[in-house]
């Protein structure tokens, strides 16, 4: 639908962008902190590892400075569990909570709102070596350090978001890493760590409001919109098979408390349903979401299954990442969209359909806590960064946000990834999608100085217009 005229970005719309804890922090061994699966997973050798990252940790307030400068409403980080509790008679590690407590209060300091997500795919070790989230104690273990979260930040955090990409966690495991086995989860085992994940997550909301804290909490999901790979029925059904179970099933558990009747059906019939005791849909009924959060980068067009054993495929210059599932659908793929140079679809009209898709499902306010252009980038000698491709993808997708608020979505902020260049999560250093540069290679540190690339300079002009020209 073309309108005679674009409806304006809310006043109070939250212009931020987005970090998570492994990525950006490093002193991964620092203060106390544990080790968590992704310092103790196989990662690829020849990229940069999770060790130093960009070095957050050492230089959170010059970081957070430079996005004060950029004019960022909000900034999304998480907080590492395993900075936070020590799983022995102590409880709680004083210097990771000291951490926190400067960050958050840095952001304030210059008015930026701080999103803190609680667990992006950084399950303590100590967890794993006990089953992980696989284990139902980890349920428990989970809301003990949620618990001092919202204890120690509760008064001074608006927006909590429970678990990152819990769909990427389930369906794609080893693109967090591969454990030390070699081995990962079966599907089977993938289900019951999803049912322990929502039971969690839906603790955690429900504790969040028995608190009558004064913020919002909410589940943060990648979802994107599938099309169908042309007209044929069979495609069209395929489509909507993967749209419900990569993206609806997880945010039905979240919203309604209840399991998608597709997804059910899915699970029953290749025997993957979990065990699920008495009383845990009213537990999954009892916490409920303020807002849902997604991170958007691409769409995916989808064929019919063969059923054939070929439906399955590896994604284009990602052998970790299969697409595809047996008799349930096939990966395509779709003329009429751009790629970045790691091969992911560019589709900012996807982002309205996506947004339309969610907002028409549940009604409930939208937070983007994720989109972004991954990309090498060059620092020229003299300290700037041209990245017009970044700056393009990100003004065509904030477009399609307005055409979607226009449309009559409710779409409460846009934090893209990244605020400042992080390692990826399986792609190393060579892959940046920040406003800030860090200077650092995937076998060299440098200095890791900070530098600004002009998408700090043009994002910074659509903070100040609220909005696009
Ligand atoms: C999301 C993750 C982020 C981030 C981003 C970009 O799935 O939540 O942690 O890494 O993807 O992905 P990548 O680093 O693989 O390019």
């Amino acid at each position: 639908m073309h309108y005679h005229k674009l409806e304006q970005f809310p006043k109070d719309f939250l212009w931020g962008a987005s970090i998570s804890a492994y990525q950006a922090e490093g002193a991964f061994d620092e203060d106390d902190k544990l080790l968590s699966i992704i310092d103790k997973y196989n990662h690829p050798k020849d990229v940069a590892n999770f060790e130093v990252a960009s070095d957050f940790y050492h230089h959170f307030k010059e970081d957070i400075q430079l996005l004060a400068e950029m004019g960022l409403k909000a900034f999304r980080f998480s907080i590492a569990w395993t900075r936070i509790m020590t799983f022995d008679e102590s409880r709680v590690n004083k210097k990771g909570i000291a951490f926190y407590h400067q960050v958050i209060d840095e952001c304030l300091k210059h008015g930026i709102e701080p999103i803190v997500t609680m667990y992006h795919f950084d399950l303590p070790y100590c967890l794993e070596e006990k089953g992980g989230w696989a284990n139902r104690a980890t349920i428990d273990q989970f809301l003990d350090y949620v618990q001092v979260l919202f204890q120690e930040y509760g008064d001074k955090v608006n927006y909590w978001l429970t678990i990152n990409e819990q769909n990427t966690m389930i369906l794609h495991p080893g693109a967090i890493g591969i454990p030390e086995t070699g081995e990962l989860p079966t599907k089977k085992e993938l289900f019951q760590i999803n049912h322990h994940v929502l039971l969690a997550q839906a603790k955690a909301f429900k504790l969040y409001h028995d608190l009558h804290l004064k913020g919002q909490i909410g589940p943060a999901i990648n979802l994107t919109a599938m099309y169908q790979a042309t007209a044929a029925p069979a495609d069209a059904i395929a489509a909507h098979n993967w749209e419900t179970l990569r993206g609806w099933s997880f945010l039905d558990t979240a919203v309604r408390g209840t399991y998608n009747y597709l997804f059910e059906k899915y699970l029953m019939d290749r025997k993957l349903y979990p065990t699920v005791n008495n009383g845990d849909f009213d537990i999954l009924k009892a916490g409920k979401p303020d807002f849902i959060a997604i991170n958007y980068y691409s769409t995916a067009t989808i064929a019919a299954s063969k059923n054939d054993g070929t439906d399955q495929s590896a994604r284009a210059g990602d052998q970790q990442i299969m697409l595809g599932e047996e008799g349930v659908y096939r990966a395509a793929e779709n003329p009429y969209v751009d790629k970045t140079p790691y091969g992911w679809v560019v589709d900012p009209i996807g982002l309205r359909l996506t947004l339309r898709k969610l907002y028409d499902r549940y009604g409930l306010p939208i937070l983007i806590t994720e989109n972004g252009y991954g990309a090498p980038d060059t620092l020229e000698v003299n300290g700037s960064i041209h990245d017009p491709e970044r700056i393009n993808y990100l003004a065509q997708h904030i477009y399609a946000i307005q055409e979607a608020i226009t449309d009559g979505v409710q779409v409460i902020g846009y934090l893209p990834w990244s605020a400042i260049d992080v390692v990826s999560t399986h792609q190393g250093f060579n892959k940046r999608y920040g406003f800030i540069y860090v200077d650092r290679t995937d076998s060299d540190l440098k200095e890791l100085k900070r530098w600004k690339k002009d998408s700090f300079y043009w994002y910074q002009k659509v903070i100040q217009r609220n909005g696009l020209n």
